[in-house]
């Protein structure tokens, strides 16, 4: 068996999320830790020169901390392989580098994480001649309509950044097989906890770990799972020649944060919750976007293909930007910060922050406006939140 094959498979969630990858290592001189050891060697010595004596040669091309998080990684979404990256940006880029040559295609959701737009069209496009359409990929036969032959991936984030559009994994999974077109879920937003697109028939799931899956807003991290071999060894190929590797340390950051994931998103969730319905009936509030209120406008899909609605809420204040600005500013425990799926709460404008690096008339092509306030729920007590929101908006 591949050593980089979910072996606990059959463990539930919660119970893979904490045992899977820490070997406590009852060999000879291991010390039984129950907790996998930070392995800061960028070397790894060899008896003999044929053969790697523990199976490491150099830290780039694995580490056992990092290779104790991948595996830890590909079982929480299912998949037989993952790798890790020194960012969700290193993984996007390493994936695209490692699967794509110029002229080919790519069909992606047009509600994207800014920073992703932008590494398609800075750098991918203007640069490596790779061509793009951004469509809306709710609608099935906008995707069918914008394939070519060039076309080699369809690149969704469901629900997306920052409007939570969501769009149907396994309808959209079955034209990528149609068509041999590779489909890859950004699955930052639900975490596997609430969502897992290789189960709907997804190909590739990249993370941003910065965000659910270390959860703690300490360190900045990517990840990819896949369960095709031959796309695996590609991805890992780019991964040790292009080197944007995740660190040791930070790979021990990520391990230890997954293993209280799956209490976190309850939390998480639960609050969200209660603060999108305390939003909808505020009149200083015109709009409030939350997968799991039934006005939602995919919520019936949210309920079929996430098994929960997770932390992320967006709503249009009553007023402009700068009513916007004063809002936030006015909050104690929401912290305006970019950033997402840590503990604390944290507030920002997507217009004048994450999604700045849009053009205002192509933000405003999908409906995302200035006066757009996108909060992360953080898992403190429901009431403090609560009562901070209502202080913000009762200066108003
Ligand atoms: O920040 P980094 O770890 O490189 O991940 C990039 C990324 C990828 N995909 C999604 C869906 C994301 O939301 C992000 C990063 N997003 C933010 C920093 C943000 O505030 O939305």
């Amino acid at each position: 068996m591949d050593e980089r094959k979910g072996i606990f498979l059959t463990m539930k969630f919660e119970t893979s999320a904490i045992h899977v990858g820490e070997d406590p290592n009852f060999k000879e001189g291991g010390a039984g830790d129950a907790v996998i050891p930070i392995h800061l060697s960028s070397t790894f010595g060899r008896k003999n020169v044929d053969v790697p004596t523990g199976g490491y040669e150099y830290s780039r091309t694995k580490n056992p901390t990092r290779f104790a998080l991948e595996k830890k990684l590909a079982s929480l979404e299912n998949a037989q392989y993952a790798l890790a990256f020194a960012s969700g940006m290193a993984a996007e880029s390493t994936l695209l580098i490692s699967l794509l040559k110029s002229g080919d295609h790519i069909i992606a959701f047009d509600d994207l994480y800014g920073g992703t737009k932008r590494l398609f069209n800075r750098v991918f496009h203007e640069r490596m001649n790779i061509l793009l359409s951004y469509i809306d990929v709710r609608n099935l036969k906008e995707i069918e309509n914008s394939i070519t032959k060039e076309t080699k991936m369809i690149w969704l984030e469901t629900p997306s950044n920052p409007l939570l559009k969501i769009c149907d994994i396994a309808a959209i999974a079955e034209i990528g097989r149609k068509h041999n077109i590779l489909v890859v879920v950004d699955n930052t937003f639900m975490s596997p906890y609430f969502q897992n697109p290789l189960n709907l028939g997804a190909d590739i799931v990249v993370h941003s770990t910065t965000k659910y899956l270390n959860g703690h807003s300490d360190c900045v991290g990517g990840g990819i799972m896949v369960n095709d071999k031959e796309l695996f060894n590609k991805i890992r190929f780019a991964q040790n020649a292009v080197g944007a590797i995740l660190s040791p340390f930070d790979s021990y950051l990520v391990l230890r944060g997954i293993k209280t994931l799956a209490v976190r998103m309850k939390r998480h969730e639960e609050n969200a919750l209660k603060i999108s319905e305390y939003l909808l009936k505020h009149k200083n509030v015109s709009k409030v976007i939350y997968p799991g209120l039934k006005s939602h406008p995919e919520y019936k899909l949210a309920e079929k293909q996430m098994s929960g609605f997770g932390g992320m809420i967006s709503f249009e204040i009553n007023s402009d930007l700068n009513g916007a600005k004063q809002f936030v500013e006015r909050l104690k425990y929401f912290l305006i910060a970019e950033s997402l799926g840590g503990v604390e709460s944290l507030i920002e404008i997507p217009a004048m922050m994450t999604h700045a690096s849009i053009l205002k008339k192509d933000r405003e092509l999908i409906g995302l406006k200035d006066n757009l306030i996108r909060v992360s729920v953080g898992i403190e007590h429901i009431d403090d939140l609560l009562e901070d929101l209502e202080q913000a908006f009762s200066t108003f």
